[in-house]
């Protein structure tokens, strides 16, 4: 079995990259843009951008690799029919809540432009976009029978926020019996100091939720231990449209 260099301690790969999945959480401009959710609840969200160029080179090698991708939106139905009114009248006094009309369109609503994955990370067809009404993206979504039904065991987390969508993720997976390996250098929080107890808390008591490593030594073993997919030839693509 593949292993990685890791904290607490090496973690192994599944020997078939099948049973692989990168997890992109909420790569939003609802979180990393002014006039999204992430800005109403009186967030600085600029920070967050400075993790998207290592995360644009691990989503690379992983899809060279063949590696599945699934990215989660928080978002919620136009209605709120399933956004709990204890969620939606949350934030700041005068903040804009869940719904209401801001410069990117109504906060945290599927569909809207502000709701959308950034431009730099924007999904492939082949990838999974799970939408997802909790900060967990296991709640109220299918989740887990995707990963069941691929024969995912494996999970590597990214995005945003740690403390937040990734942790609490990252908890349901483990719960579930995956593999968790968090990327410290692709998640990033609003609070620093809350990003590096996560990291702490995560790896604690012997890997208690998982392990956490960093994106040049996953995207190296990665590149080490698996095969790069096939690609269609030139020739072949061109015949299969024919
Ligand atoms: N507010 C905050 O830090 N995060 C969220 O509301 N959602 C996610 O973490 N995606």
């Amino acid at each position: 079995m593949p292993i990685l260099s890791a904290q607490p301690y090496d973690y192994t790969l599944p020997s078939n990259s099948q049973q692989l999945a990168l997890v992109i959480i909420d790569m939003q401009r609802d979180f990393l843009e002014p006039g999204g959710f992430g800005d109403a609840l009186g967030n600085d969200v600029s920070r967050l951008r400075a993790i998207v160029p290592a995360l644009q080179k691990l989503l690379a090698t992983v899809r060279d690799l063949g590696i599945a991708v699934i990215h989660t939106q928080e978002c919620h139905q136009p209605d709120l029919s399933d956004c709990p009114p204890s969620k939606q009248h949350r934030g700041g006094e005068d903040g804009l809540k869940i719904g209401d009309e801001g410069p990117m369109g109504r906060i945290l609503i599927m569909g809207e432009p502000g709701n959308s994955i950034i431009p730099e990370l924007t999904p492939t067809e082949e990838e999974t976009v799970l939408t997802k009404p909790g900060k967990g993206a296991f709640y109220n979504t299918p989740l887990e029978d995707i990963l069941e039904s691929q024969g995912i065991t494996h999970l590597l987390f990214t995005g945003v926020t740690t403390e937040v969508c990734v942790q609490s993720t990252m908890r349901e997976a483990n719960d579930r019996g995956y593999e968790c390996l968090l990327v410290e250098d692709c998640t990033d929080s609003y609070f620093p100091e809350f990003k590096q107890s996560t990291i702490e808390m995560i790896t604690a008591q012997g890997a208690i939720v998982g392990w956490t490593t960093d994106s040049t030594t996953l995207i190296g073993s990665l590149k080490e231990n698996y095969q790069p997919a096939m690609k269609m030839s030139s020739y072949s693509a061109t015949s299969a449209t024919r």
